[in-house]
């Protein structure tokens, strides 16, 4: 008997990050096509955050990105949030865009880049601190173009004993390591899979996790494999949802691939990774579509896949894969996740305060025509 209470509730604690970068301009090599009332600093980026959790109920929190949100006073950054009814989630140190880190940042041969990079990140954990976040969000672009270009060895050696001394100086706020098989490293990425995460993650200490990016694997890697392998090893902690056709195209999460999101889900449900303080992260870049809209639909499709995953028959789905019923067993998985759980999903958000059809509310509101009016003057803020 599915216990409807039990899952409502489940789905009312459901807690997921927007990324502050997803709110500003953003693009390809190709162009950045810039949109009218994209935010021209994080103050602006947090208002446009906050609109996402007032219609879906579910997204309290913003991770940073440094420098892309560099600040003169992260305490009145802070502040503001907390008026939004938001925290400020995961800390991003940018270790990609300096002139300097062309041959890497903490992998660079060249020891004076490796301190800089390692003192950006001493300082990404003080912004942390400062303003109440309990993450580092570390993801290398660090890698090599061509075979001979350097030595794998000694790109390790330099990688651990840089994150080791950053590792010291952490205290209590915890380490996420990410990972990513190529780009813009087109031979070898220092951090490019999963065990290569998780061994550099054993090194450092309890404290280190690893964090997954859907768009950052090879095709046909299986994910919900991956989840299930770093939760056993105590190491899965976190995830950049995002969805892609092709490479790392961060598109709206759930739109290319919504069964292999599902299929996370279930795994995590399995797991009960949610309560085991894993965390839950948008990473998309809005090239094209609307970004706040974009955004909340984005949520909308991860409660989705979570109530989703909530409503497999567990009891019944363990008979049949101890029994051997190859097809019993798949079948129950794909009901789930063919029910409509839109009404379920509408009914938690009310319970939440938040809109039955956060979609419809927000064109309602015209926010983004007022933002567009308001923020008419002045640089958006964007990546590149
Ligand atoms: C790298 C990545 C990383 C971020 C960046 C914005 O591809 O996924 O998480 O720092 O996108
Ligand atoms: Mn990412």
């Amino acid at each position: 008997m599915t216990d409807l209470s039990g899952i409502e509730a489940a789905l009312r604690a459901q807690r997921v990050e927007t990324p502050s970068w997803a709110f500003g301009n953003s693009g390809t090599r190709f162009a950045v096509f810039g949109q009218p009332g994209a935010p021209r600093d994080p103050f602006e980026k947090l208002e446009d955050a906050a609109e996402v959790h007032r219609h879906t109920g579910i997204a309290p929190s913003v991770a940073l990105h440094i420098p892309w949100d560099e600040v003169e006073d992260f305490d009145a950054l802070r502040d503001r949030a907390h008026k939004l009814g938001l925290q400020l989630g995961a800390i991003n140190p940018n270790l990609f865009q300096e002139p300097e880190y062309k041959l890497g940042s903490v992998c660079n041969p060249d020891p004076q880049v490796r301190r800089r990079a390692e003192a950006h990140i001493r300082r990404c954990v003080s912004i942390a601190r400062q303003v109440g976040s309990p993450a580092i969000s570390l993801w290398l672009a660090d890698g090599t173009n061509y075979p001979g270009q350097d030595s794998f060895r000694s790109r390790r050696q330099r990688l651990v004993d840089t994150l080791r001394t950053v590792y010291e100086q952490l205290g209590d706020v915890e380490l996420l390591i990410e990972y990513k098989f190529y780009e813009p490293a087109f031979y070898a990425t220092d951090l490019a899979d999963w065990g290569s995460a998780l061994l550099l993650c054993q090194e450092l200490g309890e404290r280190a996790r690893v964090l997954v990016d859907l768009g950052h694997h090879a095709h046909g890697v299986n994910i919900e494999q991956i989840v299930s392998l770093l939760f056993a090893a105590g190491r899965l902690g976190g995830f950049h949802f995002n969805d892609r056709k092709y490479g790392d195209d961060d598109l709206m999460v759930g739109s290319i691939d919504p069964f292999q999101l599902f299929l996370i889900y279930a795994e995590l449900v399995a797991l009960d990774a949610p309560a085991a303080g894993v965390r839950f992260t948008i990473d998309q870049s809005h090239n094209i579509e609307p970004k706040v809209e974009a955004m909340i639909q984005s949520v909308l499709n991860l409660q989705e896949a979570y109530a989703k995953a909530l409503l497999v028959d567990r009891a019944a789905l363990e008979a049949a894969q101890t029994g051997g019923d190859v097809l019993a067993a798949h079948g129950i998985l794909v009901d789930a996740f063919r029910t409509d759980v839109r009404p379920l999903c509408a009914k938690v958000r009310e319970d939440l305060g938040a809109s039955t059809d956060p979609i419809a509310a927000f064109r309602a509101s015209s926010y983004a025509e007022r933002a567009a009016e308001t923020r008419a003057g002045g640089a958006s803020a964007a990546w590149i």
